[in-house]
This record gives C-alpha cells, sequence and structure tokens, in this order.
C-alpha cells in the first residue's frame, strides 16, 4: 500500500505505545478489565489500536487527494470477501512489533487473528476479486455491508448440506467508522410524470421515506406497525442473496442493487461538486467500474441525477455517462445474465422505467436500425427489453449501452464474451469498445500472508521481502536456484509444514487423521455443476474401485492421496446439494473401509470461507479446477494456489489456459478441449464411457448408501449431460494418471513447482489494477510523500 509512516501526527510505533495502546482500548473503549479479558475482547483491542494507525495515515491520504483533486476511480461491487487485521497488520509493517507486544499481555497474535470473523459479504470469486483489488489499489473504503453475509454451512448426519444465518457483525466492528453526517436519500416506489421526448423538462417525483419511527401508531399501542418502516428499510442490506452465476430475479435484491448504487453515486456526485468544475468535466474526474451487472442501475441513476436534479440536457448527460461508465462481464452463463421484470421495476423505481423504455430504449433502437435496416432479428436481441411476457430489461445490454469499455476477466473469457452474448454489439460499435483483462490475486493475501513459510523462504533466495511482493515477476529470480539440491528440500519442507497444519484443523474440525504423507488433491469452490464437483467424485470412486481389485501387496504400493472438498452450494439448488450428500457419503465408505486405509481419505471440509481457504491452498499438491470447457470465466483460486507451489489440473478454460502458458505446459496437467455448444447424446452412456457407467450404476445399487436419492443426479448425466462429464471421463482419469506418475518423482515434481511459483508474476493483482488504471480509467498513481 502507500502508507505512509511517520507522519507528524501518527501514534508513535515503539513497543511501549503499542502495549499502551492496546490496553487504554480495553479500558476506556471496550470498558473492560485486562484481568479477565478473551481472546475476542483482545482481538478488538489490538483491531483498534491497529485502526487509530490506518486512520491517521487515511485522513492524511483522502487530504492529499482533495488537495490534488486527482481523477478518481470508483468499483461499485454488491460482494466483497475479506478479512482485515492480519492484512492491515502486514500493510503497515508492524505485524512483529504487535506480536511481540500482545505476548506480552499474555496473547498470541495468531489466537487473536482466528477470533476476527470472516466479512463473508459475497459469493465466490467475484467477490474476494473486489477485495484483492482494493488491496492493490491501498484504499480503505468498505464498498458494501451487509448485517448478515454468506450462510454458515452446517453437514446434516444424511450428508446434507444445512444453511445458517452469518451475523458477521454480531459484535461490534472496528473496521467500520459511522458516518453518521453523511446521509443520502434513496427513494423507491412513487411514481413517474410522463413529459415529451423533450427531456429538459423531466421530472421525477418519489414519496418520501417514512420517518424510521411512527410515534402515532406507537402511541395507539399498535407497536409493530410503529417499526415496520424502520424493518422495511433495514431489511434491505439484511442479507447477502447466496447465488453464484446465478439469477434470481427477487424484488428485495433489486432493491438492494438501487439502494447501493444510489447511495454511491450520491457520494461521487457530492465530491465531485465539491471541485466547482461543470458536469460537462465529469468524466475527466471520474470512472464508475461496474463489477458485472449488479450495479448497472448506476447508469438510469447517473442520468437522473443529471437530467432531474441538476438539469443537463439530455443528450449532454447521456455524453457525460457514456464516458464515465464502464463494465466488467464475469460470466457467459445463461442463467446467470441478470434481467428484471419490466412491471418491477415500474413499479419499484417508476422513473427508470421510463428512462430505460422511452429515452434510451427508443433512441437506441433507431440507432441500430439505421445501421442495420431491417434486421428485426438482431434489433429484437440488442433491444434492452425482451419483449416476453412479463417483459424484461436486460441488465447487460443497458451495461454495453451506457459504458465505454466492457472486459472480460481471461483471454478465452473476453473472446467468448466477443463472439457469443455481446456478438451483435461487437458488430454495431466495433471491436474497440471492448478488451480484456485477466484477473489477478493479491500476493500479499495469498502468499505472505497466508504461506509465510514460502514467502520467508522466497525472501532467501531474492532478498528483500517488499520488492517482489510489490513487483512478482521478480519470482522469476527463483529459476536460478531450481537445481539448487537445499532449496529443494527447504521447499519441500515448507509444504509439509502447511500440510501438517491443514491435518492438525481438520483433526481438531472433523476428527479424522489423515496422512501427511499423502499427495494433497484439493477442489474447493462454489459446488456447481459446470463447476463439475461430480467429475471429481467419480474420479474417486474409480481410484477407490481400483484399489479394491489390488492384492494387499499390491496396495502397499499405492501413492497415497487425500481428496480434499468444500464449498457451498446456493440453498435452492438441488442438484449441486445432492452432490454434497454424495461426496459426504463416498468419503464415508472409503474412510471406513480398511482396504483403503492410509493411502485414500476424501473429506468434505465444511464452511468453506477466506480463512478456511487461507489453510487449504498452501497444503495442496495438487488443485482441480475441471469446469467444462468455456464455462469458467476465469477462476481465481487457480492462481492461488499455483502461487502457493501447488499444481493445476484443470480443464482448458479460464484463467487455466494462460497459467498453463506462463509456467509451461509441462508444468501443469490440462485436459479436454474446447467445445462451444454442447451438443445433445443421443448414444447410451455405456458406450460414451463405459468406464463411467460402471460408476454410475455403483451408485445407483446402494455402494454409497440408498442409491435412489441420486437418482436425479445420475441421470442428469445418463441423459443430456449438458456439462459433459461423459466427453472428459476419460480424458480426465487420463490426467489424473500422468498426476500420479509425476508425483513419485520427487525432485522433477519440486522442480515443476518452483518453476509455477517462478512464472506467476503476471497473476498479480497489481498488474491487473494498474491495466485497468491505464486502459480503463486513465488515472495515475498519486502518491502521498
Ligand atoms: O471474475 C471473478 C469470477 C471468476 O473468476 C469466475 O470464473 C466467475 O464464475 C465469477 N463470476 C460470477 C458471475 N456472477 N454472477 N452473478 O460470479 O467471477
Amino acid at each position: 500500500g502507500t502508507w505512509k509512516k511517520g507522519l507528524a501526527n501518527a501514534p508513535p510505533t515503539d513497543d511501549d505505545s503499542i502495549s499502551n495502546s492496546i490496553v487504554r482500548h480495553v479500558q476506556t473503549t471496550l470498558a473492560r478489565q485486562a484481568y479477565n479479558l478473551d481472546n475476542l475482547g483482545a482481538y478488538q483491542a489490538v483491531a483498534l489500536s491497529v485502526r487509530d494507525d490506518l486512520i491517521i495515515n487515511w485522513n492524511a491520504t483522502q487530504a492529499h487527494f482533495t488537495r490534488t483533486a486527482p481523477k478518481r476511480a470508483y468499483y461499485l461491487s454488491l460482494e466483497f470477501l475479506s478479512r482485515t487485521l492480519d492484512n492491515a497488520l502486514l500493510n503497515l509493517g508492524l505485524r512483529d512489533k504487535f506480536s511481540e507486544n500482545i505476548s506480552k499481555l499474555g496473547f498470541t497474535l495468531e489466537d487473536i487473528l482466528d477470533s476476527e470473523r470472516d466479512a463473508g459479504l459475497g459469493n465466490g470469486g467475484l467477490g474476494r476479486l473486489a477485495a484483492c483489488y482494493l488491496d492493490s489499489s491501498a484504499s480503505m473504503e468498505l464498498p458494501v455491508c451487509y448485517t448478515y453475509g454468506i450462510f454458515q454451512q452446517l453437514i446434516a448426519p444424511d450428508g446434507s448440506q444445512l444453511e445458517a444465518p452469518d451475523p458477521w457483525l454480531k459484535h461490534s466492528n472496528a473496521w467500520e467508522i459511522p458516518r453518521f453526517d453523511v446521509r443520502v436519500d434513496v427513494r423507491f416506489y412513487g411514481h413517474s410524470e410522463h413529459a415529451t421526448r423533450n427531456t429538459n423538462n423531466l421530472r421525477l417525483w418519489d414519496a418520501q421515506p417514512k420517518s424510521g419511527f411512527d410515534l402515532i401508531s406507537f402511541n395507539a399501542g399498535n407497536y409493530e406497525k410503529a417499526v415496520e418502516a424502520s424493518n422495511t428499510a433495514q431489511s434491505i442490506t439484511r442479507v447477502l442473496y447466496p447465488n453464484d452465476n446465478h439469477d434470481v430475479g427477487k424484488e428485495l435484491r433489486l432493491k438492494q442493487q438501487y439502494f447501493w448504487t444510489a447511495a454511491s453515486l450520491s457520494d461521487i456526485m457530492r465530491r465531485f461538486k465539491d471541485l466547482g468544475k461543470p458536469f460537462t468535466e465529469f468524466p475527466q474526474y471520474v470512472s464508475i467500474q461496474l463489477n458485472d451487472t449488479h450495479p448497472t442501475l448506476a447508469i438510469p441513476e447517473l442520468m437522473r441525477i443529471l437530467v432531474d436534479e441538476e438539469e443537463v440536457e439530455w443528450n449532454t448527460a447521456w455524453q457525460i455517462v457514456t464516458r464515465t461508465f464502464a463494465y466488467t462481464n464475469h460470466t457467459v452463463l445463461p442463467e446467470a445474465l441478470e434481467k428484471w421484470p419490466i412491471p418491477l421495476v415500474e413499479n419499484l423505481l417508476p422513473r427508470f422505467g421510463v428512462l430505460a423504455h422511452d429515452d434510451l430504449h427508443v433512441s437506441f433502437l433507431q440507432a441500430v436500425e439505421r445501421r442495420f435496416p431491417g434486421d428485426r432479428v438482431r434489433l429484437a436481441r440488442m433491444s434492452l427489453i425482451d419483449e416476453s411476457h412479463p417483459k424484461y430489461l436486460r441488465m447487460a445490454n443497458l451495461a454495453v449501452l451506457g459504458s465505454f469499455k466492457i472486459n472480460g476477466v481471461a483471454e478465452l473469457h473476453s473472446q467468448l464474451v466477443q463472439t457469443t452474448i455481446l456478438k451483435d454489439f461487437v458488430d454495431f460499435y466495433g471491436p474497440s469498445k471492448f478488451t480484456n483483462i485477466t484477473n489477478g490475486i493479491t500476493p500479499r493475501r495469498w502468499l505472505d500472508q497466508c504461506n509465510p513459510g514460502l514467502s520467508n523462504l522466497i525472501t532467501e533466495v531474492l532478498g528483500d521481502k517488499s520488492p517482489w511482493l510489490k513487483d512478482l515477476k521478480l519470482l522469476k529470480g527463483l529459476l536460478d536456484v531450481e537445481d539448487n539440491k537445499a532449496f529443494q528440500e527447504k521447499w519441500i519442507t515448507v509444504k509439509q509444514q502447511n500440510k501438517e497444519r491443514l491435518a492438525h484443523y481438520i483433526e481438531t474440525k472433523t476428527g479424522i487423521q489423515v496422512n501427511t504423507q499423502s499427495m494433497f488433491d484439493v477442489q474447493v469452490k462454489r459446488i456447481h455443476e459446470y463447476k463439475r464437483q461430480n467429475l471429481n467424485i467419480m474420479g474417486v470412486i474409480h481410484r477407490y474401485l481400483t484399489i479394491k481389485t489390488l492384492s494387499p501387496a499390491e496396495r502397499k504400493k499405492v501413492l497415497p492421496r487425500v481428496v480434499l472438498f468444500a464449498g457451498k452450494a446456493a440453498p435452492g439448488y438441488y442438484q449441486a446439494k445432492l452432490t454434497i450428500r454424495l461426496i459426504v457419503n463416498v468419503a464415508r465408505v472409503i474412510n471406513a473401509d480398511p482396504d483403503a486405509a492410509g493411502i485414500l481419505t476424501v473429506l468434505f471440509i465444511p464452511d468453506y470461507s477466506v480463512s478456511l481457504a487461507e489453510l487449504l491452498i498452501p497444503a495442496a499438491d495438487i488443485s482441480q479446477h475441471i469446469s467444462t470447457a468455456g464455462t469458467e470465466a476465469s477462476g481465481t483460486s487457480n492462481m492461488k494456489f499455483c502461487l502457493s507451489g501447488g499444481l493445476l489440473l484443470g480443464t482448458v478454460d479460464g484463467a487455466s489456459i494462460e497459467i498453463a502458458e506462463e509456467v509451461g505446459e509441462e508444468n501443469a496437467f490440462l485436459f479436454g478441449d474446447l467445445r462451444y455448444q454442447h451438443q445433445y447424446h443421443p448414444i447410451p452412456i455405456e458406450k460414451r464411457s463405459p468406464a463411467l457407467s460402471v460408476i454410475l450404476d455403483e451408485i445407483s445399487g446402494g455402494r454409497f448408501g440408498d442409491g435412489s436419492i441420486y437418482e436425479p443426479l445420475l441421470n442428469t448425466i445418463r441423459y443430456g449431460d449438458y456439462y459433459l462429464l461423459s466427453d472428459d471421463f476419460d480424458s480426465y482419469l487420463e490426467a489424473q494418471k500422468m498426476v500420479d506418475e509425476n508425483y513419485l518423482d520427487v525432485e522433477s515434481w519440486t522442480k515443476k513447482c518452483i518453476r509455477t511459483v517462478a512464472n506467476m508474476g503476471k497473476f498479480s493483482s497489481d498488474r491487473a489494477i494498474m491495466q485497468y488504471a491505464e486502459e480503463i480509467w486513465n488515472i495515475e498513481p498519486n502518491r502521498l510523500v
């Protein structure tokens, strides 16, 4: 980050002052006694002390920005997944000092860090990406806030997923600073006055929300009615919709989208107006990046503010808007593309109904008609409105219309965006409006923080830590020592320690002991048919059935494996929940079978989160990214595993392709090919993949508990097989065989791992964010000196 130490009024960071500050927060802020303080209390006091340091720097940064008035980029995201304390300590360079002082006070830094609840305010990669980008742009503003984040996952005795609320704000949150002075009216429902096409005169009339507490009802004894308005308002920010790559279209979700975008825009506007510049200069001072279509209502909202409130002429306003927004697409899956029923939009946000439906929509269609006269089919595809019953507003089309740049998140994905879902728009606007920015991850968290052993070893080779953590391409220096035996030994030791750390966690949580001399094979991500955890578990069953055919002597020669799964399924996603149940029950049978003891262990670790990822990723020898080719936009955990020295087993999909290019095809295990179109399979499964057919029959036959439970899942593979498991199963097994063979040669495997890490420089989020800054936002680093 750009934190500047030694500011005139910064609190001194010598030992005494750190202890004093922690104790002061215990006694005054928390009003607790030091002698009966628990880990949570200690965490809160430490977090507040660290925050004191951050605030001083943060104020200085803000003052510097106000003074120099640079162009600012705003990243609008409805999701954010993170933990803060360790990150702040590392960025401030105060980790060791705090650790010493915390020990003096009778606690350990590790226990205190464990007391921080994850801010699980997102579903998966998209939310974590926002956190990586925030780290990379060294800012402290949290862009979203929910009372309840992603649900807590529990596994029932029969293997099913159960969901419990995640009250992440149950305890006060040191990282939030309430700003009661900044208030914004966000208005819903009401009505819109329809005027002529002369939009200069359009006005929006909305009812003001009721005040929070209805004293009249209260006095009349109607307590529920008295708090109804405030409950309704609060429900907007209460819970995160737990859907990953799937749109469900609930009214509350639309309210959330509008609430956050409107509040953010109002703030952006306030800051811009302070500059005293004309609105035509707005795009010179502001760029707004839409993290997927979730905040797309910001486009009509900015139009509303400019036209209705600031009385900017309609065409001028549209020019401003379309030079301000840029849109990142994160999926080409049809079920994830957001669309809102027009009646719902018109009822909740009447002004947007008019804006989207009449003004933007009609003028856009006229422009398309001029460019492609008579092409009605194209016109229907490009329209903002899907003319079905009811009509729908297509958010991706609106985002494209209102943005000056559209990017995908990996080379293949960006290419698919341009040749499939947005092809018509490429034809219309030309290719220069579309680009690619491959995702990245922050090496501060995903190497230095979660894998300190490897980070220290790298620093031993490369010298000082800060240069390579800021310029990840410097990792190439590791290639100089790849043949050095002593270095290889140390490398192996680090991985072993990470495995022991994970094994300890697993034993504490599940009571199961894993053989840490095994290969650790990990697949952690949201549970989704397109990510094909089903392919993995079918492969596990194949491995198990093979072990069962071996003699005891042959079994002794088998390379031991621990196969680890973790991830949440959306609560309403039946097939994905069935996958979890299958994994849990297959694991139960295998782990209880003496024939597999010590050579095959399978585990589903409940409640996947950022902190669990920080334990799992550094311990993996191999990680699986086996989505149906063309479906995973990028993936970012593939980058995290490789940066921690785990090798990649994956399909030709998303960013895995670029990882293999960077680290060398011979150091990754890619399989399958890209088939753009799903093809219906009239051929029976026994012919398509005999090996897979045997496994489906074993499951049906009851080998892993009542087979009838799994029929819906098995039948989607037998008949239809939309995600192409039968096409890929044999090549998947081949790739797994290669992994086994390669792992036997310890030295060559270790060299593959070293080369992988050495060549991961491209995947730093610093590179990604600089690309956004230079190629889209046109902003420059503005250092506080
Ligand atoms: O770009 C971040 C992340 C990608 O790495 C994943 O491949 C992709 O599936 C995910 N996309 C979404 C789409 N969201 N919705 N809704 O989460 O984005």
